[in-house]
């Protein structure tokens, strides 16, 4: 069954992947007869016996067509490469690329934060555009108030790392992490243009 988590996480998706749509207005997807409003009389209909029922089945009907159409959408997102999941998260690219700051900056804005691989599935994920769009992407990792020592965005320590060999290197001089072709990390100034791969 469709959560209300996972249906704004797939939302943040769309509106992250067609900003215009975000824009406009919603394609409208009108509350079935009966619903939104009280009729004219203003007697809830909620009261007349056997109406409960019905709406129950008409949720039913309404979830199971909104599943149907997010998983069409998915497919389609799948086949264009914009999107792969790894558990319960869907990592996202637009296929562009853009410095560390503008990379934190697109994803909030889709209501998603900088993919960050928490073990050896998400880092594969995130490997997944980094190889198909054949471009580092930079993580969710900075490096600490001590050089060397590097931590999620939140400043809490990271329980999974994957670095190259003799990575990390910059030692208070390259403050982020990019993901190279090969899924290891690299520490790296922030300042370069690389893949924007969101997480929602
Ligand atoms: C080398 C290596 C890295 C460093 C980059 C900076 C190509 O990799 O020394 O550790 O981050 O150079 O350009
Ligand atoms: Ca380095």
């Amino acid at each position: 069954m469709l959560s209300p988590r996972l249906f704004h996480k797939i939302l943040g998706v769309a509106f992250f992947l067609f900003p215009c749509c975000a824009q406009g207005k919603p394609a409208g997807i009108r509350p079935p007869p009966g619903f939104g409003h009280l009729p004219e009389d203003g007697i809830d209909e909620g009261f007349i016996p056997g109406f409960l029922p019905l709406v129950d089945n008409k949720m039913e009907d309404v979830m199971h067509q909104l599943e149907h159409r997010i998983s069409r959408l998915e497919g389609v997102l799948h086949l264009e490469k914009m999107i792969t999941t790894s558990g319960g998260k869907i990592f996202a690219t637009n296929g562009k690329r853009a410095d560390f700051r503008t990379t934190l900056k697109k994803c909030k804005e889709a209501g998603g934060s900088i993919a960050t691989p928490r073990n050896a599935g998400e880092n594969d994920a995130i490997l997944y555009f980094v190889k198909s769009f054949n471009t580092y992407a930079y993580l969710g990792i900075e490096e600490s108030l001590i050089p060397s020592k590097f931590q999620l965005l939140d400043g809490t320590q990271l329980n999974y790392t994957n670095w190259h060999l003799n990575e990390p290197s910059g030692k208070g001089e390259e403050e982020c992490v990019e993901m190279y072709t090969d899924g290891t990390w690299n520490d790296r100034r922030c300042n370069q243009n690389r893949l924007v791969v969101c997480q929602f």
